[in-house]
């Protein structure tokens, strides 16, 4: 026999694990529910975007320093465990009380409701997942709670002091199944819906010229000189990656311009198509960090296309950019224009822009870090002035114009790694887009700076390899390397948090030597 405090105890556990599972079922419906519709409507992506776009910039600098790429995947884990408990709430509460209990539920799904209609660029449609989700998890509480009681009133074979443990077991098997069913068939649908990336692509007007090999085919280690797309960084405040219809997308040019000028895709490989090789970099990386790449862009130039629109400089100072979902990230117009390769881009590195990085079409602006002009997923360029409309991040308090500091990466050896004495290659990467790379230093154990070994030169625009030969003596060794640029200025020493215009500094790692 159970002593009374062991029932009750047993009892408030399964009534909480009622509320988690019929919010969980809830949950899986909406998420089918949009996957049909509307994908960023699913309760679950449209809370967490929220909470994403909500989240204060220290706390995300601070994420994206932990947990790099799944910065986001911890910010919505989070927010998950707190709906669970509220729904493990919801749960008991009803047990006593159904109404007050099934109500929080509906509350639950009511904010989802809300936030998703809220995000930017949504219709009245995307409330739809939110209300499949207050239907499905309020009826199958109310459902589990009947079974339940039932279970309580019947003689059950463990001799009556609690629910048919069979009937309680089948409904909860049975709803678990129905979660996981109506999830996979979302993520399906999902995808299915997604379709290819496989665009004709013109063959550049203006091709790049033929790329050199890169260090790394000699010394292991070292950053490929041109990134393989795959391996390409990703960051962005997406949750899931927008998939757009190549064949409805269009770019428009609005605002101050003399005429709107609105631009299909087959519009854009009939115009004048460029190659180039770019460096990207973003704010958020810290010195000697991960979010940085080269490829081989073939786009159009963004002059090209404001011409067609005539824009008119007297008035706009910048170029505030939109995606397909509203998102905004703004660039000076004065620096776009200044005859730098600015590029809506198409393709990279000879094939089309992968979903993660922008397709169909994204902006590209060498020397300018991607929160202020790497727009992906672009549909629209409004020709305006900071003091009219703010994007993003400059809502945010980043910084406005933000060109990319002079940097440079030890790529190998890897810090607190420990490596055979003798000859030993430290190597790396660095970068000064605009301007380009003349030399890069080494200094081991705080003594002189040495000079090292440039790799090839590709464009001004675009990271440069470099490497030295060390004959490395057995112990703890510090190696440190810094950069100049073409005019002569140095790689800053001084230490700067990416907040709010770039990290900068010199990065100092330790090895050993054996
Ligand atoms: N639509 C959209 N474009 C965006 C972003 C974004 O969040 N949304 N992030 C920007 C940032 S901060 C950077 S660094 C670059 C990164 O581009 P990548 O993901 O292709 O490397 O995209 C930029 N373009
Ligand atoms: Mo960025």
């Amino acid at each position: 026999m159970q002593t009374p405090e062991r029932q009750s105890r047993w009892h408030l556990l399964r009534h909480a694990a009622y509320g988690v599972l019929a919010t969980v079922v809830g949950l899986a419906a909406a998420h089918l529910v949009a996957a049909l519709t509307v994908p960023a409507a699913s309760p679950v992506l449209a809370v967490g975007s929220t909470v994403i776009d909500l989240t204060p910039t220290p706390l995300k600098e601070w994420a994206i320093r932990q947990f790099g790429t799944a910065d986001k995947l911890v910010l919505v884990g989070s927010v998950i465990v707190v709906v669970l408990v509220l729904a493990a709430v919801a749960g008991v509460v009803a047990a006593r009380r159904e109404t007050p209990g099934l109500l929080i539920v509906v509350g639950l799904a009511g904010i989802a409701g809300l936030l998703a209609v809220l995000r930017p660029g949504s219709g009245p449609l995307d409330v739809v997942p939110a209300l499949v989700a207050a239907v499905v998890a309020a009826t199958s509480l109310w459902w589990l709670h009947r079974v339940d009681d039932r279970g309580s009133v019947e003689p059950s074979p463990q001799g009556g002091d609690g629910p048919t443990r069979r009937g309680v077991v089948l409904a909860s098997g049975g709803l678990a199944a129905a979660a996981v069913t109506m999830g996979a068939l979302g993520r399906w649908v999902t995808s299915y819906r997604l379709g290819g990336t496989d665009v004709a692509l013109p063959v550049a007007t203006d091709p790049a010229s033929s790329f050199p090999a890169g260090l790394e085919e000699m010394y292991d280690g070292i950053t490929p000189l041109r990134t393989p797309t795959a391996d390409f960084y990703r960051v962005d405040t997406r949750l899931s990656v927008p998939a757009v219809d190549v064949d409805s997308w269009t770019l428009t040019i609005d605002g101050d311009v003399e005429r709107e000028v609105t631009l299909t895709f087959d519009d854009l490989t009939k115009m004048r198509t460029v190659e180039r090789d770019i460096t990207l970099t973003c704010v958020s990386n810290e010195v000697g960090g991960p979010y940085v790449g080269g490829a081989r862009w073939l786009g159009v130039p963004l002059r090209d296309i404001l011409d067609r629109a005539g824009i008119d400089a007297t008035k706009a100072d910048q170029i505030l950019s939109t995606d397909v979902d509203g998102m905004t990230i703004s660039t000076p117009l004065d620096v776009a224009l200044d005859g730098r390769d600015a590029l809506i881009a198409i393709g990279m590195n000879g094939g089309p822009l992968p979903r993660t990085n922008g397709f169909p079409a994204r902006m590209v602006v060498p020397g300018l870090y991607g929160f202020v002009s790497a727009c992906k997923w672009i549909t629209r360029m409004t020709l305006t002035t900071y003091e009219a409309e703010q994007a993003y991040w400059t809502e945010r308090e980043w910084a406005i114009d933000a060109p990319i500091k002079i940097s440079s990466r030890i790529d190998t050896p890897k810090p607190l790694s420990s490596t055979a004495g003798g000859k030993v290659i430290v190597g790396g990467i660095a970068w000064a887009q605009g301007v380009g790379i003349d030399k890069v230093e080494v200094r081991i154990d705080g003594e002189a700076w040495r000079p090292a070994q440039l790799g090839p030169q590709v464009t001004d625009d675009y990271w440069r390899q470099w490497y030295l030969e060390w004959d490395a003596e057995p112990g703890r060794h510090l190696i440190a390397c810094r950069a100049t640029n073409k005019d002569g200025d140095v790689q800053s020493d001084v230490r700067m948090t990416p907040f709010p215009e770039g990290s900068s500094g010199v990065q100092e790692i330790s090895v050993s030597i054996t």
